[in-house]
């Protein structure tokens, strides 16, 4: 057969499985676009590149499989740098196919020209320069092999515009890349483990995000179980053992509980699994004995009574902990629950009754605000396509329209079912600082009409960095108050994304249960005082032991 680069490109993506990617059009990418107009491939258009960067996120964190995001060159790519580099951080598998100058001009300060692979050298885990259609034969496969394989992560193809246009004869197109599975284990390195955890008196399990992605989460709770192991989880890891769980000591670290730090401060063996500490301690459960750690569950119960996590406000759905309990009381049970960063990023983690690691997606390793909203698009595309193949009826999509194909649906899903029940969609807790920085994707969520509500948790502050002045740098709040806060409600409208403000409410739980019995998108402003603060707090650099509280 003959084709072009960019029609292989098109072709091989198909074929890998792919059916929804992000990207915004520019000159060096426009023969891909071109090619993707005779594709049954679903290109959401985001409004700025790190949106689509974020929403390939939000795609990927849910399937595991590598989320898929374009750009053109020069600004394309560089706008797209920060969803990358986010990616690197958190593990999250990512092709990236970026636009690039004609190859004859490459090097000449052409229009739109910038060095890609040296800006994303450190930041991927493996970047290339295509620099003939022939070489996308064996690159397209290795990008998806490298970036679902060992740590996932984030892979960059640049492709200048003349290979996308050069011609190839390929008698077949190439096989889909394969994730490689994991080396086994050394079994003595296994027996190694379980002769420590079987010894330790006090021993801990520490979860990470790395659990989540290898979908590990039934095989850590029955280690933590058949060992009798107390288990504390990361940011990225929490909801792998329900809260409720009397193993479950929640999240460790700066705004952990503070029996969870001083658990871990007296245990005397820590097993790191799928975190970013060495996990050689990882074992079998079936060789472990239980009752040498009985001294120890009790111990770790005192802790936890005379050191609890303190939720102020739990039943009052104006205030920060008794909004996200109100929330988590309303979103579907499978919804995807994203975050920006912040203190209600921290209020998230600690108050949020996670039950599911993987619809869990926050900006861990980055902490990046503007994460929350194209996550969330991302994360309900994803449902919606999982619902699509399990033939459930969906009712994701307001507008009816042909069933079966997204073809001709650049822009915009324009797929509608009949009836269904209601669609998990997503659930994004932000900040009002955080949400500014990606607000323009409103108008990509009104086009999709996507089951994403908003809580918008507004203290007319960057909350996070005043809570910090506060406490470590005597109370001089420069550059954290906003002199005049934005209408967030009136900027949602003008998207076409409908706002519920409950600073309007006689009843809050009332607006915020219409606001959810509704399908598809919305915004709920809930304003929190500017004073309050996410505690406890360990200051950065401190022992986990000296805490603010
Ligand atoms: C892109 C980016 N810029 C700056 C920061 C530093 N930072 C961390 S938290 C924060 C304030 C967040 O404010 P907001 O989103 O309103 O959330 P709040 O803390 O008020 O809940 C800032 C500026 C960051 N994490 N990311």
């Amino acid at each position: 057969m003959q084709l072009t680069g960019a029609e292989l490109i098109i072709r091989f993506l198909e074929r890998q499985g792919v059916e929804t990617l992000a990207g915004i059009p520019g000159g060096t990418v426009l023969p891909i676009y071109r090619a993707l107009a005779d594709s049954s491939l679903n290109h959401i258009l985001a409004r700025h590149e790190q949106g689509a960067g974020f929403i390939a996120h939000g795609l990927a964190r849910v399937t595991g499989k590598a989320g898929v995001c374009l750009a053109t060159s020069g600004p394309g790519l560089t706008n797209l740098v920060t969803a990358i580099a986010d990616a690197k951080a958190d593990s999250v598998p990512l092709v990236c196919l970026a636009g690039q100058v004609s190859r004859a001009l490459i090097g000449t300060d052409a229009f739109q020209e910038v060095r890609s692979t040296r800006i994303v050298d450190s930041i991927t885990k493996a970047c290339f320069e295509v620099r003939s259609a022939a070489d996308l034969v064996d690159l397209l496969p290795e990008a998806f092999r490298i970036a679902e394989s060992g740590r996932p992560g984030p892979v960059l193809l640049d492709i200048p515009k003349d290979v996308q246009n050069e011609t190839l004869q390929l008698s077949r197109l190439p096989d889909a890349a394969r994730r490689e599975a994991p080396p086994d284990p050394p079994a003595e390195q296994i027996t190694e483990a379980a002769r420590m955890i079987d010894a330790a008196a006090r021993p801990v399990l520490y979860i990470g995000g790395g659990v989540t992605l290898a979908r590990a989460q039934a095989a850590a709770l029955a280690l933590a179980e058949r060992a009798a192991l107390p288990t504390t989880t990361t940011l990225m890891a929490l909801g792998t053992l329900p809260p409720e769980h009397p193993l479950a000591l929640g999240m460790l670290g700066m705004h952990g509980a503070r029996y969870t730090n001083r658990v871990l401060d007296e245990c005397d063996l820590l097993i790191c699994i799928g975190a970013r500490f060495d996990d050689r301690a990882t074992g079998r459960a079936d060789l472990f004995c239980p009752k040498a750690r009985v001294d120890w569950l009790s111990r770790v119960g005192e802790l936890r009574r005379d050191w609890p996590l303190r939720l102020p406000g739990i039943d009052d759905p104006r205030q920060p902990y008794g909004l996200i309990r109100t929330v988590s009381q309303l979103a579907h049970p499978d919804a995807a629950i994203t975050t920006d960063v912040g203190q209600h990023q921290m209020w998230v983690a600690q108050s949020y009754p996670f039950t599911r690691p993987e619809r869990w997606l926050t900006s861990g390793g980055l902490g990046t605000m503007g994460f929350g909203l194209p996550a969330a698009i991302g994360a309900a595309l994803a449902l919606a396509n999982d619902r699509r193949h399990s033939r459930r009826p969906m009712s994701l999509y307001r507008e009816a329209g042909e069933g079966g194909t997204n073809r001709g649906a650049i822009g915009g899903v324009r797929e509608a079912p009949e009836g269904g029940g209601p669609e998990a969609g997503a659930v994004c807790f932000s900040g009002d600082g955080s949400l500014l920085m990606n607000i323009q994707e409103f108008a990509t969520l009104a086009e999709l009409d996507l089951n994403v509500k908003t809580v918008v948790m507004d203290n007319a502050a960057l909350g996070l960095v005043r809570q910090q002045q506060e406490l470590f740098y005597q109370k001089r709040h420069v550059a954290s108050l906003y002199a005049r806060p934005s209408s967030l409600c009136a900027v949602a409208r003008a998207f076409g994304v409908p706002a519920y403000d409950l600073a309007e409410a006689e009843d809050a739980e009332a607006m915020l249960r219409e606001a959810f019995s509704r399908p598809g998108p919305a915004l709920i402003r809930a304003p929190v005082a500017v004073e309050e603060m996410v505690l406890p707090m360990v200051a950065p650099g401190a022992a986990n032991t000296e805490v603010i509280d």
